[in-house]
């Protein structure tokens, strides 16, 4: 009888805890567009990958089924099952109490995520159902849950046991509820970005992936033996590289450091930060830590061959990662976030072991290869020219700014000045220009005609862009400045527009145009990309008018496909747009303008794998490859507004 009243009890304050996450989900998830849909399942995910930290579980698989749900299974011990002092079978209280840090055993999770073990309640009351089986003592386990009530029956207040098995370990499955999330779809190439980059720092795990939604089911295993230093080399695959993957590890006060970089002939840097194999996405101690020692070290060595004279400057934190491909990779019991997305590592304690650790290795890294250390003091020389030239560009154009504010007259700007409200729109060609700004709403959409072929950016020539006068008239339609190298003028909270739309030909130079304006902004105001204030504006491919009923526009090639089905055995003609500029105003306002009826592509970038493609493609040497990202984001475009 007491038993009774404690369920009941704890049933209730259950049903409390989990309806708070159903009412604001995005203080439990970040948002319900479909990053939060994605990150269901790293929460799930990142349960089994603890498994393996603790030593217990080296296989996981993950599969998107037919249904629209995810299934994650590990070869772990399974979650336990016993009577909890609560009085409910311990695993139900995994799913059904709001667990800071979601561990109801913290001995075995020293290594952790931080903030992303929230979790699995969490997943289990923003989905429609979830089922738990769990293998272990003989017995498979089961459990499951609706919106994240317990639908089970429990037997002698234990979980039912469904059949016997000899194996052990913990499969759920579960469907993103409709009611919460905008778009229950999981998106394939962020999950399996994700799973590589988890094999990647954990190579003794095994991660199978499954898709079986479309018609042909996809499979891929990750499983990464060379760890971090395997992913450098996959982040670099395309590049020139200059020498063989460095990599080091070592602890210090209780957090272990593990560096992989390598340096490429290319004009970027890309340093990806990991605490407890969760990307932070923003840095923090342990990324400092590195460059700090880094930019010292190189400098020192620069000093010592004669390459800086005694008169010269140092090079610049910048200069010295000029062409670098970097991961550090922290253990630490106790880690702590900061910054806008939490995802900022705020250990002091992390940045002292992490410089300490680099400071050694190093140096016997490169007392030892001086032919790789010259290599890495040339790339810091040819940075530091490239950023006077810019400096002297970007001064010229301060200057300038003032007065050339829209000299040409080409900004057909809106009339509200509420940014919340406000659209810039950069449409490629004179003639799309003007029809744009004829079908516009002039209250909060501004046009932006540019001309894609004085555009010419390469790798480190955008002192070139910046002499651009349309590059220079758009900077100062922003309203917040830009930011590179040196200084930070940038100040997204001047931004004059909610949304910036690139409007470009779906061709090979519209194509081109995008990578340009995208390669621009990443570089010089990367918070734009990251806030989500960049779009693509995804005009109809064909205008389908069949001899009875609605015309309708068609934006790519599946949706005409569709069409076809849909129309078997009737009659329609098919118009095919070969660009913007043989739209009319109507049609422009209709497919492309519209809020209501236009398609937008919004820019994202997500984890350190995919934040590494797109860098490479964005900025990289390699054009063919940079026209494959342009098509394929463009192709896989859906209403994000
Ligand atoms: F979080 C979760 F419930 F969603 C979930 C947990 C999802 C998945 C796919 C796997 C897991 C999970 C949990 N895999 N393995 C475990 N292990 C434990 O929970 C466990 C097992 C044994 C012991 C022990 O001390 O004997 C301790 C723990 C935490």
């Amino acid at each position: 009888m007491a038993k009774k009243v404690n369920y009941d009890e704890s049933s209730i304050s259950v049903l409390e805890g989990l309806e708070a996450v159903r009412k604001r989900p995005g203080m439990y998830i970040g948002s319900t567009s479909r990053k939060g849909l994605n990150h269901l399942i790293y929460e799930i995910v990142d349960n089994s990958v603890d498994e393996h930290l603790a030593g217990e579980c080296d296989l996981i698989s993950v599969t998107l089924e037919k249904d629209g749900s995810c299934t994650v299974e590990d070869n772990g011990r399974g979650i336990p099952v016993g009577m909890h002092a609560k009085g409910l079978p311990a695993a139900r209280l995994v799913f059904s109490t709001l667990h800071a840090g979601g561990k109801f055993d913290d001995s075995v999770y020293k290594t952790s995520g931080g903030l992303h073990g929230v979790g699995s309640s969490v997943v289990n009351a923003l989905s429609e159902y979830m089922t738990v089986d769990i293998s272990r003592e003989g017995y498979i386990h089961h459990d499951s849950y609706s919106r994240g009530v317990a639908v089970e029956k429990l037997v002698d207040g234990l979980l039912p046991k469904v059949g016997k098995t000899n194996k052990h370990g913990t499969k759920i499955n579960f469907l993103p509820d409709p009611e919460i999330f905008e778009k229950t779809y999981f998106k394939e190439d962020e999950v399996k970005s994700r799973l590589h980059e988890t094999a990647y720092l954990n190579p003794g795990l095994t991660i199978n992936y499954a898709d079986l939604r479309g018609e042909e089911p996809e499979y891929v295993t990750y499983h990464e033996p060379d760890g971090i230093k395997g992913f450098v080399k996959e982040i670099n695959k395309s590049a020139e590289m200059l020498h063989d993957v460095i990599y080091f590890r070592g602890a210090s006060d209780g957090v272990e450091v593990e560096v992989a970089f390598q340096y490429c002939n290319e004009f970027k840097e890309n340093v990806l930060g990991f605490c407890n194999n969760i990307y932070n996405s923003e840095g923090g101690t342990h990324i400092t830590g590195f460059k700090t020692v880094l930019t010292t070290v190189i400098n020192n060595y620069a000093r010592e061959l004669g390459v800086l004279k005694e008169k010269d400057a140092n090079f610049t934190g910048a200069d010295v990662r000029n062409g670098i491909t970097a991961i550090v990779s922290v253990k630490h019991p106790d880690p702590r976030f900061e910054g806008q997305t939490k995802t900022k590592l705020d250990n002091p304690d992390a940045s002292k072991a992490t410089q300490k650790v680099c400071q050694d290795e190093l140096i016997l890294y490169f007392d030892r290869n001086l032919e790789t250390l010259k290599a890495i003091i040339s790339c810091a020389e040819k940075s530091a020219k490239i950023r006077k030239s810019e400096e002297k560009a970007k001064t010229n154009l301060l200057s300038k700014q003032k007065f050339s504010f829209d000299q040409n007259g080409k900004l057909a700007n809106c009339e509200s000045r509420d940014a919340s409200k406000c659209e810039i729109f950069i449409v490629e060609g004179d003639s799309a220009g003007g029809s744009a700004k004829m079908a516009r709403n002039r209250m909060y959409q501004a046009i932006m005609p540019i001309r894609g072929k004085i555009l010419n950016v390469e790798k480190a020539s955008m002192d070139k862009v910046l002499a651009n006068a349309e590059i220079k008239t758009l900077i100062n339609a922003f309203g917040c400045g830009f930011s590179e190298g040196y200084g930070n003028d940038f100040d997204i909270t001047k931004l004059r527009y909610d949304k910036i739309v690139i409007m470009a030909d779906a061709d090979v130079d519209g194509a081109h145009i995008c990578t340009l304006l995208l390669t621009f902004f990443y570089r010089f105001m990367p918070e734009l990309i990251k806030e989500g204030h960049v779009f693509i504006a995804m005009p109809p491919l064909y205008k389908a008018i069949p001899s009875k009923g609605q015309e309708e526009y068609l934006y790519d090639d599946m949706a005409l496909e569709k069409y076809r089905k849909k129309m078997e055995g009737k009659s329609f003609t098919l118009q095919r747009y070969k660009g913007l500029g043989e739209m009319d105003k109507e049609q422009l306002w209709e497919t492309t303008l519209d809020p209501e009826r236009r398609k937008l592509k919004l820019v994202e970038i997500e984890d350190g794998l995919m934040a590494s493609e797109v860098t490479e493609l964005l900025m990289g040497s390699d054009v063919a490859p940079r026209k494959d990202f342009i098509y394929k984001h463009a192709k896989e475009a859906e209403l994000d507004y």
